[in-house]
């Protein structure tokens, strides 16, 4: 760890609030007396940033200047979350904050609920990037985030009156954006198209077009570090804004087409989540950033010079490809040394596979991006000629090795038809990593099995992290406090495996009703929040048990509607008796990929099942359910620390890590959960009494898909998912019509690839006990303590750490 320095407080609250009203005065047009909401939020923002700022220019020097290789993360999504209650815990700056908007005249909770949260991201891995950032900025390392400023974050979800998610633009940027720099001195030039010449013996790219690449800066301040470090995200423009012949021959369109087809290339996310997508325009974006990137970091290496020593490179900065979507990165370095800067082939190679490391998130195959050769060679003629010599040099030195053709065959790089960017990740840098050690293992072992044989070195396990600050800290205020109280510090914010130190707490039947009475207040202020954002009615006097992330299959949020609609039958008819029904509240949140028709019609089904239930006098004050809309970071904040209990339900094998798992655990949340992902580590860690796991492990699972896996034989065998799966096929949750969920049904009796149906008796046996458990309010939240206690491994700093030690070797700035 590095030292941590006492936060400065650089001013008093006066002086924030004078800061504040020149601001609205100078930068807005406002006064003080006309200000809104949103103004104050605006001007709080700018003078926040104004704080950073000189502790951002001095990393920045520090960067360039210093002997730390600095780490540059490649992610085309950083689901960000709000900035400005963040930006003013490391600023040091809270406490003055809200006193100097009180004497505005405003509540501090208004001024930060006018931030409009960017969504520039679909779910784990684009807020994992964002927790990771926060982290090497908290630890003082260097870094960048290089990304896209996507103009159009993640749709915004609503439900139409049959409960079918719509998909609606979020146009984030239609208010002041206060945070974002626009650097138009920085930008760089991204080119595509075209063709490759001979020219003097040397193959030269000819390009057809070329974009505009804008840097916007956004602060990365870490919390009590004093480092600020950068997120450059490119936003594409145009070169040639209007076209004044076309203009002048009244073509008005044609006139501006130019501009339309470079600013398209940042225009909207892709709202995939571990699906497959093959559009020209997601390549496209992937290089224009990649490209950005690779360019700009040698500007700010070695500023000013012609003809730099780039063999310096890996020195100067480390890349972490975020999954697939960055890899095009390593044919663009490659040409970059050899066509931009002259170097040879064998030199290009030795620096870039020093550059680069690949983090691996997925499991499912359909999910590892394969671009047809004919799009790369359409887009990038000179990129394809690059890695079809990587092919070949890959290919040869598998040859070498002794590695069987029909092996190395298997691991084309290049196929001929296609390029696989999952391989030529592993080939072209230096390390690969999953991100649990499930995940890791499964990659070695399957997925990527030969590469994993040839190139046993390469692989390691970097399980993943959330930031401590965000998810615990600023999204869980009462229980921060008591943390604090019972460890009689607040250093945990930056060290969280003191956490350990609450565990001796946990036999204090004093301190454990504290943290019960803490639970419940959050329940309360959640109950607050819903009725303000979704209008709906909560009885905190139930369990709240919720299930939030992205709709997949593999995630199984049938498995879970299928229990609950297994409940309310037998709330209904008498088999669950009365007494021994424990209250509960169920609650989801996913949004769906717009084409994903599966996972939007179990979305449609969740709705309609909590309309009938939440309307059913037999289970008032039994049963409710709610699909909560458009689950973003702020839900997350507010929903994670009210939950009791918490499912992570996936079929094992599938769900490469998992974060929200963590951030659950930490707020204090029983986790009901497979053998998948990070659950195992949870649970190792936790400790298996106090960690509800049902469901067959990654074994199990293989061998009943060898067997022949036939999802209507558990349909027959468990009386209580016939019913609810004959409730559904019944038109019970659709007013009759037994069409509605036909396709859904038909899935589930025929195919099941996620074995849905295989693991149901087991989850709905475990409820029993939960539900035991739950009667016992000690008990329970003795346990719910020390998953707390015991997860201070899942901070993203200790993420950090390991990527430091196992991948990139370099460590914090010195002060
Ligand atoms: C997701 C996995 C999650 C994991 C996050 C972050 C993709 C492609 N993968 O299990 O599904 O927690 O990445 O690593 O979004």
């Amino acid at each position: 760890m590095t030292e941590i320095t006492a936060p400065k407080s650089p001013v008093t609250a006066d002086q924030f609030a004078d800061e504040i009203r020149e601001q609205l005065k100078y930068a807005q047009g406002v006064t003080a007396e006309q200000a809104t909401a949103a103004d104050v939020y605006v001007a709080a923002a700018k003078a926040v940033r104004n704080h950073l700022q000189d502790a951002w220019f001095t990393t920045q020097a520090d960067t360039v200047n210093g002997n730390t290789k600095a780490v540059g993360y490649l992610s085309a999504e950083f689901l960000m979350g709000k900035q400005l209650e963040n930006a003013l815990l490391n600023a040091g700056l809270t406490d003055q904050f809200d006193e100097a908007v009180k004497a505005l005249g405003f509540e501090p909770k208004d001024i930060v609920d006018a931030e409009y949260e960017p969504g520039l991201g679909n779910g784990g891995l684009g807020r994992l990037a964002a927790c990771f950032i926060d982290s090497l900025a908290s630890l003082g390392v260097p870094a960048f985030g290089y990304g896209i400023q996507y103009r159009y974050g993640i749709f915004k979800q609503q439900f139409d009156e049959n409960g079918k998610q719509v998909e609606t633009p979020d146009y984030w940027l239609s208010n002041e954006e206060p945070w974002g720099h626009i650097d138009y001195n920085r930008d760089q030039k991204v080119s595509f198209g075209g063709e490759v010449v001979e020219e003097n013996g040397k193959k030269v790219w000819k390009p057809a077009w070329s974009v505009r690449a804008v840097p916007v800066d956004y602060l990365v301040p870490g919390y009590k570090s004093q480092r600020v470090n950068t997120l450059r995200l490119w936003t594409a423009r145009s070169y040639d804004e209007f076209d004044l012949l076309a203009f002048n021959r009244s073509e008005y369109m044609e006139a501006v087409e130019p501009k339309v087809k470079a600013e398209n290339i940042s225009k909207i996310l892709y709202p995939e989540d571990s699906t497959k997508v093959g559009k020209e325009l997601r390549l496209e974006q992937q290089y224009f950033f990649v490209s950005a990137s690779l360019h700009d970091a040698i500007r700010v290496f070695y500023p000013g010079q012609d003809k730099p020593d780039l063999t310096t490179f890996p020195d100067k900065i480390t890349f972490q490809l975020n999954d697939t979507h960055p890899v095009i990165g390593i044919p663009e370095l490659m040409r970059i040394l050899i066509d931009e800067y002259g170097y040879d082939w064998d030199t290009a190679w030795t620096i870039t596979q020093k550059t680069f490391n690949y983090t691996c998130h997925t499991l499912l195959p359909e999910a590892l991006e394969v671009w047809p050769s004919s799009l790369i060679g359409e887009l990038l003629p000179r990129h394809l000629e690059i890695i079809e010599k990587i092919s070949d040099q890959f290919k040869a030195e598998l040859r070498e090795k002794g590695v069987a053709e029909n092996t190395i065959n298997d691991m084309a790089i290049y196929t001929g038809d296609a390029v696989r960017m999952a391989y030529l990740a592993t080939y072209g840098g230096s390390h690969v990593n999953g991100v649990a050690e499930l995940h890791s293992q499964l990659l070695k072992d399957v997925t990527l099995k030969n590469f994993s044989d040839a190139y046993p070195d390469k692989f390691t396990n970097v399980t993943n992290g959330v930031t401590p600050r965000r998810f615990v800290k600023l999204a869980n205020p009462a229980l921060s406090d008591l943390i604090t109280e019972g460890l009689g510090t607040d250093k945990w914010v930056s060290d969280l495996e003191m956490l350990q130190g609450l565990v001796p707490l946990a036999q204090d039947d004093e301190f454990v009703k504290k943290f019960a009475a803490v639970k419940q207040a959050n329940k309360h202020a959640f109950v607050g929040f819903a009725k303000d954002h979704y209008g709906i009615d909560i009885d905190e006097n139930t369990m709240f048990n919720t299930m939030v992330k992205r709709l997949h299959e593999y995630k199984r949020q049938s498995l879970k509607i299928l229990a609950v609609i297994s409940r309310y039958a037998g709330i209904k008819n008498g088999t669950v008796a009365a007494d021994d029904v424990l209250p509960r509240t169920v609650f989801f949140g996913a949004k769906a990929a717009p084409g994903y028709y599966l996972a939007k019609m179990t979305i449609q089904l969740i709705n309609n099942v909590a309309r009938v239930i939440n309307n059913d006098p037999d289970v008032k004050g039994k049963l409710a359910v709610h699909m909560l809309p458009n689950y973003n970071i702020e839900m997350a904040q507010n929903l994670i620390p009210a939950t009791e209990l918490d499912e992570q339900i996936s079929q094992a094998g599938k769900e490469a890590s998992g974060t929200g798992n963590m951030k659950f655990a930490l707020n204090g949340a029983l986790t009901v959960g497979t053998l998948d992902g990070a659950n195992v580590e949870i649970r190792e860690r936790v400790g298996a009494e106090n960690f509800f796991l049902f469901g067959m492990n990654v074994d199990e699972v293989e061998a009943l898909y060898a067997n022949g896996y036939d999802p209507a034989k558990y349909y027959e065998a468990d009386p209580r998912l016939k019913q609810a799966i004959d409730l559904v096929a019944g038109g019970t949750f659709s007013e009759g019509d037994r069409n509605a969920y036909a396709p859904l049904v038909s899935d589930w009796l025929t195919k099941d690839w996620f074995m849905t149906l295989a693991d149901f008796t087991s989850y709905a046996n475990i409820q029993a006990k939960i539900e035991e458990l739950y009667t016992h309010p000690l008990d329970w939240n003795r346990k719910a303590l020390l998953n707390v206690a015991n997860s201070g491994f899942f901070s993203s700093d200790r993420s950090i750490e390991d990527y430091l030690e196992r991948i990139w070797h370099t460590g914090p700035l010195a002060d």
